[in-house]
């Protein structure tokens, strides 16, 4: 049996790479899998190390089964059915691309972002790109995203793709790692693949082309191999992470900032909405724990997204 990471995943198909050879091989399924108990759409998926055999047909392979995973992703398929579907597995970090402007990102996509990233233990960063693009209040704008998400503990990068600004940063910040990439279309996700290891090629999009981005809802992760060391993986078309799994009694713990004063408030089921002797109220209205942060957390709460406004 031969060892391989799978790179690549089109639902029947995967792109293995050898772990000995280097070779790339295209693995099917033998029968059915079924891995950690989950109804998957695609059992395997990026990130995942498989043994695998050779097929008869020589220059392709069986999976047989998979090493256990260090963690993973996991997304609700398209459909409304209950299935769901893995986007990658064995992360060692998120990195979500931020551009406060061409196109915005807005603060509550990245707390959705950041809460997935917490409720699966993987540690994230956030990359603000295209800042030779903002004028002074834009700046301002992302300067002051930038003070709030490291408060909290996210490391935060200020990059330009365009402009080859502080992306050696990011080249020693993806170094021997697997990295999961993830941001709204036309962040630069792409670009920025492209620019860090000038051996990939990674079909990039015009500006003009954000608003049918839409439609590539169902493509799959795929994982590069990086010249210096490490692995990315990018995520077309997927535009945030479903919260899924997550219940809102327990939201606040992916919160780092509200879980760590929620302990000394007065009553031990606090939902920090209302009550009294909440401490999290009273960070927020002495200033330790940022508005922005906490209204987005009442308004994943609340269901409503636009009900709690600064
Ligand atoms: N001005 C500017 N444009 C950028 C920058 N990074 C990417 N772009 C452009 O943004 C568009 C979308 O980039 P792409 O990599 O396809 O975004 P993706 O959808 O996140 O993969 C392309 O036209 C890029 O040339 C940047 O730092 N500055
Ligand atoms: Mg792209
Ligand atoms: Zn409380």
């Amino acid at each position: 049996m031969k060892k391989g990471l799978v790179l690549k995943s089109t639902g029947s198909w995967y792109a293995v790479k050898e772990v000995e050879s280097g070779n790339i091989v295209l693995c099917n399924i033998r029968g059915k899998m079924r891995i950690d108990g989950i109804k998957n759409t695609n059992p395997v998926a990026v990130g995942d190390i498989v043994y695998f055999e050779d097929a008869d047909d020589l220059d392709k392979g069986i999976i047989h089964t998979i090493e256990p995973r260090k963690n993973y992703i996991i997304r609700k398929s398209t459909n409304l059915s209950k299935q769901t579907h893995i986007l990658a597995a064995n992360i060692d970090q998120a990195i979500l691309l931020v551009t406060v402007a061409f196109p915005e990102t807005y603060p509550m996509f990245i707390d959705r972002f950041l809460i997935t990233a917490e409720a699966y233990r993987i540690p994230a960063k956030l990359i603000f790109n295209k800042i030779d693009l903002y004028d002074e209040g834009q700046t301002a704008y992302m300067n002051y995203l930038v003070d709030i998400y490291e408060k909290v503990g996210y490391e935060c990068f200020k990059i330009s793709v365009e402009k080859k600004t502080n992306i050696e940063s990011i080249q020693e910040l993806l170094k021997n790692k697997s990295t999961m990439i993830a941001g709204n279309s036309g962040v630069g996700k792409s670009s920025l693949i492209n620019c860090v290891d000038s051996g990939l090629d990674l079909k990039t999009s015009k500006i003009s082309d954000y608003h049918k981005s839409g439609k590539h809802s169902t493509t799959f992760a795929e994982m590069f191999e990086l010249s210096f060391g490490g692995y990315i993986i990018d995520t077309p078309g997927i535009r945030g992470f479903g919260l899924f799994d997550i219940q809102k009694e327990e939201l606040f713990h992916y919160y780092p900032e509200i879980f760590k004063v929620s302990g000394n408030c007065k009553y031990y089921n606090c939902t920090h909405m209302h009550e009294p002797g909440c401490e999290v109220i009273k960070a927020v209205e002495n200033g330790k724990i940022s508005e922005l942060r906490y209204l987005n957390y009442l308004n994943i709460l609340t269901g409503d997204e636009s009900k709690h406004r600064l």
